[in-house]
């Protein structure tokens, strides 16, 4: 078998949340032996480095309910690029965060070389935020609303263009805390949402198997955006936004071991890892061991 070869691209993104050192979560996982363990499995890996960032002390924050605005904009047009130039030259773009508002650049890089794009939103949150109806400001509340084409429009059109997924093109995994205004988004486009309460009723195999069925129908290549809040806060501490009640360790590697089996999966990214709020580097070591069952890391 072929295996396609993988670029790696840091993204020390915290601009789009209120809590230091997520910045550091591209650092973390590459210490967690990244590519090392991905080249054990017979993949070429080439590492490009991270896209530059400023540090939030260094820039104007803006307007409160879209809090960094204009820097996350920049920030993510370049990252859009970098994983366009990676999906041009036929490898798969592997992006490490930093906050889910990079979501918005990884997608909008992908999404351009797709007719129709599948995506996977693996995440205890929604991130359909808008910022008029974020409780918060936060940018990393609203990655999926931007690539579905909502919110401010400097969000909606990074890359030049809009909107990157269709509604029907999409899957939610994890899904546990929804602000009201994601609620009706959600109803209103009819996302298909798996809740936690579809992941105990039917077990995560058989969520798994539908959500694959979805994103694989009619779509020409799937995204899969990480966010490791999906997790149980007991099995991925490392994240600046906890929610009890998450996908545990195991039920996520069936999921990704699923993903691998598809060979659906164009490209990911594996984000919200914070070294600060972490124990030991365990959630990077999570999102390595993650990794692997993506790229076909078999036990036997
Ligand atoms: N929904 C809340 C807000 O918009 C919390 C956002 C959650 N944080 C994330 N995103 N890590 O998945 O402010
Ligand atoms: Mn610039
Ligand atoms: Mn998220
Ligand atoms: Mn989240």
């Amino acid at each position: 078998m072929n295996k396609q070869p993988i670029s790696v691209i840091g993204m020390p993104m915290d601009l789009g949340q209120g809590r230091r050192g997520v910045d550091m979560g591209p650092s973390a996982i590459r210490y967690a032996k990244l590519q090392s363990t991905l080249e054990a499995l017979g993949f070429d890996v080439e590492d490009l480095g991270n896209i530059e960032v400023p540090s939030p002390e260094s820039i104007d924050i803006g307007e409160n309910h879209l809090k960094f605005l204009s820097a996350i904009c920049d920030v993510n047009e370049h990252l859009a690029k970098a994983v366009s130039n990676v999906v041009e030259r036929k490898r798969f773009p592997l992006v490490l965060g930093g906050d889910h508002s990079m979501a918005i650049g990884t997608i909008a890089g992908v999404a351009k070389h797709y007719e129709n794009l599948g995506l996977i939103w693996y995440d205890a949150h929604g991130d359909l935020n808008t910022g008029d109806t974020s409780p918060s400001g936060n940018i990393h509340g609203m990655p999926l609303a931007a690539s579905l084409g909502f919110g401010h429009p400097s969000l909606v059109n990074i890359g030049n263009y809009s909107p990157k997924v269709k509604p029907g093109n999409v899957v939610l995994i994890g899904i546990r805390e929804l602000d009201k205004g994601e609620q009706e988004i959600a109803r209103e486009i009819g996302l298909k949402v798996f809740t936690m309460h579809e992941v105990d009723r039917l077990g995560l195999a058989r969520v798994m198997e539908e959500a694959l069925s979805i994103v694989g129908t009619g779509t020409d290549g799937v995204h899969l955006s990480l966010d490791l809040d999906g997790l149980d806060p007991k099995d991925a501490p490392g994240v600046g936004t906890p929610v009890a009640g998450g996908i545990t360790y195991r039920e996520s590697h069936l999921a990704l071991e699923m993903m691998s089996e598809s060979k659906l999966i164009t490209s990911a990214e594996f984000v919200e890892v914070n070294p600060i709020l972490d124990r030991e580097n365990m959630t990077a070591e999570v999102a390595v061991a993650l990794i692997s069952s993506l790229f076909g890391k078999k036990i036997l």
